[in-house]
């Protein structure tokens, strides 16, 4: 291996010879592709001996496949892996550029819509730092998740560039093509049948390599971008068709142009399907591909190939799978499935009816005629050896995938306790029935190095000075802070540390957004995607009856609290918009009243993000976790905010349950309806109302909104969202709102007593080692993968 400079030396060597510049001239992007070009060869010496290893060992390999890796910023990432802050900070200090700065200066890698592609990216990184072989791939989206901004409270969608400014970690593989076909028909003779497709793209690799804590091993990121086969029609163009000419390019490329904007809305069906098979068949290919050339016997497949399918999204990967052994390399049908079987494993994320993909027979068959065929003979397999079997794979004219992925894995697993239960339950009782043994649970996890080591430096710094660095990969390590959280000096330091970081936010929100708050207030943080199972109105309604009830007695000695949100709703979602404008009316009201201004704030920051979540997440005190019990999987969000020592207001719902075990009840404020008195409650005639009825805080808050306090030009702007609260409420957002205020009263009681608070934030830290993703990989590598560690093997 060749030996690297020092870094300063391969900044300033990239700086002049990588972007031509010396530094008297060099502009911030300069200094930021300098410093990523820097820490990237660090990383590529680990990338490429951690491919030796896999090959020379033959070890088994994982393959993640999931539509989203939602990856943010990556050179903080680089940086704290290779432990290279303090380097990397003198060095721009002494060429007077700011470290913060020039971190800023990277694109916010969007492509995702929430936790399920966030969960992705952090499980690249556990995958890299335990040293499993193993490769994401996804699609490199041109346009990730839209900017939002709020024009009058309202939610406006931009496009997002991320690729506009420079991009410093992909590596371009243009040798590394596959041709994906769609349409056309299927020719069958005897046994052998083949699929014309009518028309193809090609896909192209860029790679991206994510290095693991202290640059042990590095994976990769394989992305695909569409391309076109003959990207240029010289013959339109001779007859002067300019635009026609272009054209071939301009549709192949438009499969890899945007991320769908949600996993739920109903638009862009067939360009969601196109784009769900472009990355399923391209993927199998280089994974065959790699595999021919090193173990060649396909039987062995199952042995050193594992493939993960993030949600149904990738689905398509089983009858992909059974088309190249069977029609392709010629294996018997069922030897073909029984490959494909032991390779195939499959993710639930959502347990939301919309969300559990169904696609129209007649949309699916025009686009994979060949898979549907192979998709009704893995069916009627399947019945045959199933004679109880009731569901199948076909029902109401629609392909349903979710039958289809479990079907095809050799285990299915839910990302909670509580989810895996209600899988069990509801959506797969009867697969559950036929295969005991196919469902497990993983929960969840988030990457300690990125959300605790490189968020929150100060909150590390006390950690590591108090029991030393080892929880940085072993993070129930953190147990061990126990008898510091007994100790009333360290305990004021853990304060400091919160309080600091408030105060940053606090600045950083007067200079950005304009919002002007007291750092000594509580920070009660929701930020997450719009949806109204996760009940951002809930929040709204208790934000709108606290003012009322402060503005009847200001004197109460009230426990000022500043109420933040963030979080984009699906272009598509107008009631989620809705609900973002009423936020938005509603604290312009609210923040304008100097009766409750030092007692009550509101702020929604626009353009939620990873890095946006990387500053509000270290800042809170309060994690609002409030989704309807039963609705919310997982959440990888509550488990980030406990590590940095906000106690949840939370249901009992995902992982909430396990938070509120490993934390202790009495850091935990509870409330609300728990999975099973949902299901009762929503049986029971006019609950809303029995709810309002019950409830005048409740009743005042509602007739707010309608009446237009919140909207005096237009006072029936809310009339759909109190309708449908004062109607069906399928969220039970009035039902559980009485609960929500009696804990919200405990948080105030409890905030108010600083020492106490002290004690419960950092019980939450000492106590959520076990929500590390390191955690979670372990899980998937010895109940579902059989993957090894190559690190010290
Ligand atoms: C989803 C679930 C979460 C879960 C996450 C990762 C789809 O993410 O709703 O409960 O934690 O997957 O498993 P989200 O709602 O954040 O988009």
């Amino acid at each position: 291996m060749t030996k690297l400079p020092s870094l300063r030396e391969s900044i300033l060597q990239h700086l002049r010879y990588s972007f031509g510049k010396d530094p008297e001239h060099a502009i911030l992007e300069d200094w930021r592709m300098a410093v990523s070009y820097a820490v990237r060869d660090r990383i590529t010496d680990a990338w490429i001996n951690a491919t030796h290893r896999t090959y020379d060992t033959g070890a088994k390999r994982v393959y993640y496949l999931s539509m989203e890796f939602l990856i943010g910023r990556l050179l903080e990432d680089g940086i704290v892996n290779l432990e290279l802050v303090d380097e990397a900070r003198a060095v721009l200090a002494e060429f007077g550029k700011d470290y913060q700065a020039v971190l800023a200066d990277e694109p916010d890698a969007a492509l995702g819509n929430g936790g399920l592609g966030r969960l992705a990216a952090c499980f690249l990184e556990s995958l890299s730092t335990l040293g499993c072989p193993a490769h994401g791939y996804g699609i490199r989206y041109e346009h990730g998740l839209f900017r939002q901004s709020f024009v009058d409270g309202r939610q406006v969608e931009m496009p997002e560039h991320w690729l506009e400014q420079r991009h410093a970690w992909e590596f371009e593989r243009p040798e590394v093509r596959y041709r994906v076909g769609f349409g056309g028909h299927v020719d069958t003779r005897g046994e052998t049948v083949r699929w014309y497709p009518a028309e193809e793209v090609e896909a192209e690799a860029f790679d991206t390599p994510v290095v693991g804590w202290k640059g042990r091993w590095a994976n990769t990121l394989r992305l695909w971008s569409g391309r076109a086969i003959h990207p240029f029609d010289l013959d339109r163009f001779n007859h002067g068709d300019y635009a026609g000419a272009a054209q071939p390019e301009a549709l192949a490329r438009t499969i890899s142009r945007v991320l769908y904007p949600d996993d739920t809305t109903e638009q862009g069906k067939e360009l969601r399907l196109k784009q769900e098979y472009f990355l399923t068949c391209a993927a199998l290919r280089d994974i065959l591909r790699r595999f021919n050339n090193q173990f060649g016997d396909l039987r062995k497949l199952p042995a050193k190939v594992a493939i993960q399918l993030n949600d149904t999204h990738p689905a398509i990967a089983g009858p992909e799978l059974v088309r190249v052994l069977h029609d392709e390399r010629g294996l018997p049908f069922d030897d073909a499935l029984e490959i494909a079987q032991g390779c195939l494993s499959y993710t639930n994320h959502t347990l939301l009816p919309e969300a559990l993909e169904a696609w129209d027979e007649s949309l699916f068959g025009r686009l994979l005629p060949r898979h549907i065929q192979l998709i009704d003979r893995i069916d009627a397999t399947h019945a045959a050896r199933n004679p109880s079997r009731q569901q199948s794979m076909r029902a109401d004219h629609q392909v349903k995938m979710g039958q289809l992925s479990f079907v095809m894995a050799h285990k299915v697993n839910g990302v909670s306790a509580l989810h895996t239960d209600l899988m069990k339950s509801t959506v797969f009782s009867e697969l559950h029935r036929l295969h005991p043994d196919r469902i497990v649970n993983q929960t969840n996890g988030v990457t300690p190095r990125r959300w605790l080591l490189g968020c929150n430096p100060r909150l590390a710094s006390l950690i590591t000075e108090s029991i030393g660095e080892a929880w940085v990969d072993d993070l129930d390590q953190l147990t061990r802070l126990e008898p510091n959280v007994q100790d009333a000096a360290w305990l004021d330091r853990y304060a400091q540390v919160k309080r600091d970081n408030k105060v940053d936010l606090a600045n950083w929100m007067a200079r950005h957004h304009g919002v002007h708050v007291d750092p000594d207030m509580l920070f009660d943080v929701q930020i997450k995607r719009l949806h109204e199972y996760k009940r951002q109105h809930l929040n709204i309604l208790e934000t709108i009856a606290l003012w009322s009830e402060i503005r009847d007695n200001p004197e109460a000695g009230w426990t000022p609290r500043l109420k933040l949100f963030a979080g984009k709703a699906a272009p598509g979602y107008f009631f989620a918009k809705d609900i973002i404008r009423l936020i938005n009316d509603a604290a312009a009201v609210i923040n304008a009243d100097p009766v409750t201004a030092p007692y009550l704030k509101v702020a929604f920051l626009p353009n939620y993000n990873v890095s946006l979540a990387e500053r509000l997440v270290p800042a809170a005190d309060l994690s609002e976790q409030i989704s309807t019990a039963g609705k919310e999987a997982s959440g990888t969000g509550n488990m980030k905010f406990a590590l940095n020592g906000a106690p949840t207001v939370g249901t009992l719902d995902g992982a909430n349950v396990e938070i509120r075990e490993h934390v202790g009840a009495e850091n935990f404020f509870l409330f609300g309806m728990t999975a099973e008195e949902v299901m009762e409650r929503r049986h029971v005639d006019g609950h809303a109302w029995r709810a309002i009825e019950a409830d005048p805080r409740l009743r005042r808050a509602l007739d707010l909104i309608r009446d237009g306090r919140f909207s005096p030009q237009d006072p029936g702007r809310y009339h759909g969202i109190t309708g449908n609260l004062e109607g069906p409420d399928y969220f039970l957002v009035c039902s559980d709102f009485t609960d929500y205020w009696r804990a919200q009263r405990e948080v105030d009681a409890a905030f108010a007593d600083r020492s106490r608070w002290s004690r419960m934030a950092a019980w939450n830290t000492a106590r959520s080692g076990w929500f590390s993703s390191d955690r979670t990989i372990r899980g998937y590598m010895a109940d579902i993968w059989n993957a090894q560690s190559l690190i010290g093997a």
